[in-house]
C-alpha cells in the first residue's frame, strides 16, 4: 500500500527529482526525500523503496565516472568514430572543416584547439563521427579519445613528424591511416618521393591539401578510406509495404538477421513471423529467409511481425 505523504519539503524534493534528468541533482533531491520521508512504521516501505534508489544511482554515477573520462564534454562515441592526431598547427582543424559539417577555429597560432572537438562526416547516409584532439605535444592532449576510437588519423606534414609522433601515440584498437597534408607546399618532385617513400613503408596513407581552391586535393579519397576503415555493414530496414529506411543501420561483421531485429528493439526478433530480404546476400530480391541468415553490406531487410 502506498502510503499518503504530506510535508510539503517531501513533496518540493519529488517534483525536483522527478523534474531532473542529471544523476547527481536526481541523488541531491533523493537524499532531500529522505530526509523528510515519513519516520513512523507506515513509512517503512517508502523509506526502504528510496534508499534502494539512491545506492543504485550512486552505483550508476561511479559507473558514470570511471567511463566518462573521455573528452572534457564527455563526447558520445558514435558508432564510427575516427580521431584526427597530430601536432600544432599540422592542420587538424583545417582537415575537420574541410571532412564534416563543424566550423573549427583555424588559426597560425599555436595550440588554438584546446578542447576535442566533433564533426559530423555523411559517408553515402552513413553518419561519421571525427574528432579533432588538441595537439600531441601539447597539455590538452587526450589519451582516452584515442584509446577508444575506431579509427586513428595521423596527421603530418613531412615524414619526420610521422616518426616523432608514433612514439606518443597512446595504446589504441583502431586502424590508422597516415594523411599527409599542405601538399601544396610541395614541389611535384617532393611530393613524387614522399608517395614512393609511404607506398615501400607500406602504409595505409592518401597525401592530402586542405586549400579551397585546390583540384586535386584527395579529400575524398580520404573520405573513402576513412569509411573503408571501419568494417562494417550497411543495412537497410523497410516495413511490408513501404519504402526502405533512407539511412543504413550498422552492423558488425558476420551479423545475422536476428542482430538486426535486436538492433532495433530487444526482443523484437521473437516476434517476427517473415524475413524478406533484398540485395547482396539474397538468392533473389524478396527471398524469405531464417533469423540464422548471414547479411551482406547493403541488404535490405523487411520484418513481419506479429
Ligand atoms: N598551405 C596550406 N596551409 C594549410 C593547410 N591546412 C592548414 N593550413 C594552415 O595551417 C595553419 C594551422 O591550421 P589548423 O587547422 O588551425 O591547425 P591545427 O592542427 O588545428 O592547429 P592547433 O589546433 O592550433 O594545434 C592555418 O594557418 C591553416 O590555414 C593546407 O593544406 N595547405
Ligand atoms: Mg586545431
Amino acid at each position: 500500500m502506498p502510503i499518503n505523504v504530506n510535508d510539503p519539503e517531501y513533496l518540493k524534493a519529488e517534483l525536483e527529482y522527478s523534474d531532473t534528468k542529471n544523476p547527481e541533482e536526481k541523488l541531491s533531491a533523493l537524499n532531500k526525500m529522505i530526509s523528510h520521508a515519513p519516520k513512523h512504521k507506515g513509512g517503512e516501505n517508502l523509506r526502504q523503496q528510496l534508499t534502494q534508489r539512491r545506492k543504485k544511482l550512486e552505483g550508476e554515477i561511479e559507473k558514470k565516472k570511471k567511463k566518462g573520462k573521455s573528452g572534457k564534454q564527455g563526447i558520445k562515441k558514435g558508432e564510427m568514430q575516427a580521431v584526427i592526431i597530430g601536432k600544432t598547427n599540422s592542420g587538424k582543424s583545417s582537415l575537420l572543416k574541410k571532412l564534416t559539417n563543424s566550423d573549427p577555429k583555424i588559426s597560425p597560432v599555436q595550440f588554438t584547439t584546446k578542447e576535442p572537438t566533433v564533426g559530423i562526416m555523411n559517408y553515402k547516409d552513413s553518419p561519421i563521427q571525427i574528432i579533432e584532439i588538441p595537439a600531441i605535444e601539447g597539455e590538452n592532449f587526450e589519451r582516452g579519445v584515442v584509446h577508444t576510437a575506431d579509427t586513428l588519423v595521423i596527421l603530418i606534414k613531412n615524414f619526420e613528424e610521422l616518426l616523432e609522433i608514433t612514439k606518443k601515440i597512446p595504446p589504441h584498437q583502431g586502424k590508422e591511416i597516415v594523411v599527409v597534408t599542405k601538399s601544396d607546399l610541395l614541389t611535384p618532385e617532393e611530393k613524387r618521393k614522399l608517395f614512393a617513400k609511404m607506398q615501400s613503408k607500406k602504409y595505409n596513407f592518401e597525401i592530402i591539401s586542405t586549400l579551397p581552391s585546390l583540384h586535386e586535393d584527395n579529400i575524398e579519397e580520404l573520405k573513402k578510406k576513412i569509411f573503408d576503415s571501419f568494417d562494417v555493414l550497411r543495412i537497410f530496414t523497410k516495413e511490408p509495404g513501404k519504402n526502405p529506411e533512407k539511412r543504413p543501420m550498422i552492423l558488425k561483421p558476420n551479423s545475422n538477421v536476428r542482430d538486426v531485429a535486436e538492433k532495433i528493439l530487444k526482443g523484437l526478433s521473437k516476434k517476427i513471423v517473415e524475413t524478406k530480404i533484398w540485395g547482396p546476400s539474397s538468392k533473389f530480391g524478396g527471398q524469405v529467409v531464417g533469423l540464422n541468415h548471414k547479411i551482406k553490406d547493403l541488404d535490405t531487410i523487411e520484418f513481419k511481425t506479429r
